[in-house]
């Protein structure tokens, strides 16, 4: 083996300290980097959630279902198509439905909240929303928007109404008048399809159109801040017809219970969400 001299041995010794500091220098940048992108996403990213089925009930398979809260024991159920939409008061355990109103076949009806007392429903392309009485189910009176009306929640101050878009609106419950409105993104990616909705501590809960996912959703931003995979909770046997969609999500704030069901579903669940990451 050749021995190296002095100057080549300093030289080596150089290019060693050399190269040894570039590759760390390298190795913080990338690490900063990493941990850059890793916090910008865990800021950034909306948890995942699946979920735990708790209970089972009956639920009409003939129900088109478009709008269900939960109160005081029962469901209030908005069901949809012309000349199938009604307006029903259901007994959650049994299914059973303890009075129902028809509604005009002009009518397509769809999302349904409460109010003090009343119950608010829309219709899906008239325009029209009509508000009950909640204890007769007697309509007091009518009120018109634009646009289409698809899901409808509330707040402690405000309705909040989606039409399919990517927005969700806001409404004066006393004149209906929109007081303003989100849009509805995760990340950058606009989130349209938004449908049936469930205001759920703090944060709005919406069924996305065909999907077997609900988002939820910051009230005041529109931001995504997580996502709820509901898929397997009902057997395909079920969903052969291309409409039967997960379309229906009902909070009961007193026990902190969850309920979803879907268009033409024979059953109507009662979950756990089940944080994933
Ligand atoms: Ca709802």
């Amino acid at each position: 083996m050749a021995k190296a001299n002095p100057h080549e041995q300093l030289s080596i010794a150089a290019t060693v300290r050399s190269r040894g500091l570039v590759v760390a220098a390298v190795a913080v940048a990338l690490l900063l980097q990493r941990f850059g992108l890793t916090h910008a996403a865990q800021v950034h990213a909306p948890a995942m959630y699946g979920y735990r089925v708790v209970n089972v009930y009956p639920h009409d398979p003939r129900a088109y279902t478009q709008g269900l809260i939960y109160l005081d024991g029962f469901l209030f159920e908005s069901t949809g198509l012309n000349g199938r939409s009604t307006l029903r008061k259901v007994k959650l355990e049994t299914g059973e439905v303890i009075r129902q109103v028809p509604i005009d076949s002009a009518y397509f009806a769809e999302g349904l909240t409460d109010w003090h007392g009343r119950l608010v429903q829309l219709t899906w392309q008239s325009h029209v929303g009509f508000i009950y009485d909640m204890a007769t189910l007697n309509v007091q009176r009518t009120f018109t928007y634009s646009g289409e009306g698809w899901g409808l929640t509330r707040d402690r101050t405000r309705l909040i109404m989606s039409d399919g878009s990517d927005s969700l609106r806001f409404l004066d419950p006393k004149t209906l008048r929109e007081t303003g409105r989100v849009t509805v993104r995760d990340g950058s990616l606009a989130i349209k399809d938004l449908n049936e909705l469930e205001y759920v501590r703090d944060e709005i809960f919406a069924n996305i159109w065909h999907t077997d996912r609900i988002a939820r959703i910051a009230p005041e931003t529109g931001r995504v801040t997580g996502w709820i995979d509901l898929r397997g909770l009902l057997s395909q046997v079920y969903q052969l017809e291309p409409e039967a969609v997960l379309n229906g999500i009902a909070y009961d704030e007193v026990h902190d219970r969850l309920f979803v069901t879907g268009k033409l579903w024979p059953k109507l669940f009662e979950i756990r969400l089940e944080r994933r990451r």
